[in-house]
């Protein structure tokens, strides 16, 4: 009889998970199994195929198989590569300083602002710069919001603006000055030889210099931006993927009452 359901025999491949010595699942635990993708400058052909191994062997991959490779223009070939990584990592020592919230409803949110502040809040955002990315600063802010979670224009005690894309810093400061912002939310998405992350760290220069920074609260997010890049850059806190409103909400409101507590 063949291996069924109780059968004794012994597996030929590893099935434990151990968090000190983590490596890619593919088709069982620990077998290290990756797939990557990459174009090279070469013309698409069987030396192209070796070379597109030879650099899978150099980044770490053993028995690297060529899974896909197609021309893309004269002279340049995408490869799709199938290999088994040999390298694992301590998954139990790695620390984040990820933003620890304990979401609220729109609904607690809402009431936590009326209860504890007694008046809207003016929340000021725009997506900075030369950025043109608009869709991750509506999701947080507009009506409708994004996945379901609506965005802060839908929350009464919220006063929510939002200015666009490729707002000026300066713009941006001013019109957070005569609004009287609480909150100042920027979108970002980092590309382009990292110009944004200048963008962002400018923004902060800029609140400096006229003095108003730290009386507001200054968020950014973006694809490629995390807690720890968005506090290293002089923000109080950053936001990446999926963030809704809710979320940032549930943040900045409790840092605002705790700042107010602070003055007190
Ligand atoms: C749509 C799009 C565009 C559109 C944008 C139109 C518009 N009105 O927004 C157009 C065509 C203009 C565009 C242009 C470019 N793009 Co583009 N674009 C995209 C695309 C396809 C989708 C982005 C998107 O809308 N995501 C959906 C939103 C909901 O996700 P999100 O932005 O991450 O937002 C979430 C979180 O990050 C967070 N969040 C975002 N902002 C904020 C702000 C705050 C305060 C908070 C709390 C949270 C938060 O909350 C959101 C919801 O969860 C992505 C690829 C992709 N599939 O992601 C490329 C992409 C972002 N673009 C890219 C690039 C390179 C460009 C260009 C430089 C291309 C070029 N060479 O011209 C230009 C730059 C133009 C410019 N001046 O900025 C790259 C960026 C690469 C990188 N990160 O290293 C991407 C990833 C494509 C790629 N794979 O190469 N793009």
């Amino acid at each position: 009889m063949g291996g069924g359901l109780y059968s004794t025999e012994k597996k030929d491949f590893d099935e434990k998970l151990d968090l000190t010595r983590i490596k890619p699942y593919g088709d069982t635990m620990n077998d290290g199994k990756v797939q990557i993708s990459f174009t090279l400058p070469i013309e698409d052909n069987e030396k192209a195929v070796v070379a597109a191994k030879e650099l899978a062997n150099k980044m770490g991959l053993k028995d690297p198989e060529v899974a896909y490779h197609t021309a893309l223009d004269k002279g340049f070939t995408f490869f799709v590569v199938y290999g088994k990584s040999l390298h694992s990592i301590d998954y139990t020592k790695i620390q984040i300083d990820a933003v620890e919230v304990d979401v609220m409803s729109k609904e607690e949110i809402n009431h936590y602002i009326q209860d504890k502040i007694g008046r809207k809040l003016v929340i000021l955002g725009a997506s900075t710069g030369t950025d043109a990315h608009t869709v991750g600063i509506d999701a947080i802010m507009n009506m409708k919001g994004f996945a379901g979670h609506y965005g802060l224009e839908h929350y009464e005690m919220i006063e929510a603006i939002n200015l666009g894309s490729q707002v000026t810093n300066e713009e941006f400061v001013k019109k957070a000055i005569e609004l009287k912002a609480d909150v100042l939310l920027v979108s970002q998405t980092v590309t382009q030889k990292n110009i944004h992350l200048t963008n962002l760290t400018q923004l902060v220069d800029l609140l400096e210099a006229e003095g108003i920074r730290e009386h507001i609260i200054l968020i950014c997010g973006g694809a490629r931006i995390d807690n720890e890049l968005a506090k290293e850059l002089g923000y109080d806190a950053g936001f990446g993927p999926g963030s809704y409103a809710e979320i940032v909400a549930s943040f900045f409101i409790r840092e605002y009452v705790s700042r107010m507590e602070l003055s007190k």
